[in-house]
């Protein structure tokens, strides 16, 4: 079989799957400068780090804590609902810190104090070494699937649980009373299912497969 024909294979596989690429977007790599409200806000449970912003010389959104104490800043989507199939995936420049502090995410206003990269009074089992971590989110219809790739290429995962089926989500950084930090964020894609419209300009007509007129955004 020709390189071309198994290509094309490849491609009319994935494409039947629902797992095309095609439609994979950037959502934000922070290189405006600012935080785009349109797409973000941030939240916190405690109070925010002593710095939580896009930092236009690093590229991305930028977490640093230089004081020791209990805080949280979590960059929530705004706006934004994740269905089962969606996916997304970002990058997080663990560039050092010292006791408590963690990497944490919110799945529908849940697991923010399940550390998944750092160290709270012992190693996570995403790991602590300082280095760029990828993480991908993969979304289904009783939560999610996170998978983090250390600076080591070694893998991590963790199953999120949720009773909801259209998820909220939200990534961002912890630390306790004696914690200090320096994480960031940046390069967030989205990789959503194929919304009926594209299906049928793929001329696939696989619209019924999909409760019509739903929208991501509202
Ligand atoms: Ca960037």
């Amino acid at each position: 079989m020709s390189l071309i024909q198994k290509l094309k294979i490849a491609c009319i596989g994935a494409v039947a799957l629902g797992v095309a690429n095609a439609n994979a977007f950037l959502y934000d790599d922070f290189s405006s400068g600012t935080l785009d409200p349109n797409k973000w806000f941030e939240s916190t449970q405690t109070m925010f780090h002593d710095e939580h912003f896009v930092n236009p010389a690093e590229g991305a959104y930028h977490t640093a804590h230089l004081n020791e104490s209990d805080r949280e800043t979590v960059l929530m989507f705004n706006n934004y609902i994740f269905y089962p199939g969606d996916s997304l995936e970002y990058d997080m420049n663990y560039a050092g810190g010292n006791g408590n502090r963690i990497h944490i995410v919110d799945l529908d206003n849940d697991y923010r104090w399940l550390g998944q990269v750092g160290y709270w009074n012992g190693i996570e089992p995403g790991g602590n070494d300082p280095g760029l971590y990828h993480a991908n989110v993969e979304f289904d219809n009783s939560g999610a699937n996170l998978f983090i790739t250390r600076p080591d290429n070694s893998e991590f995962f963790r199953r999120l649980n949720s009773s909801s089926q259209q998820h909220t989500f939200g990534f961002g950084t912890r630390t306790g009373h004696n914690g200090l930090v320096h994480m960031d964020y940046d390069n967030v894609y989205i990789n959503p299912v194929p919304e009926p419209s594209t299906l049928v300009g793929l001329g696939i007509g696989a619209a019924g497969l999909y409760a019509p007129g739903r929208r991501r955004r509202h």
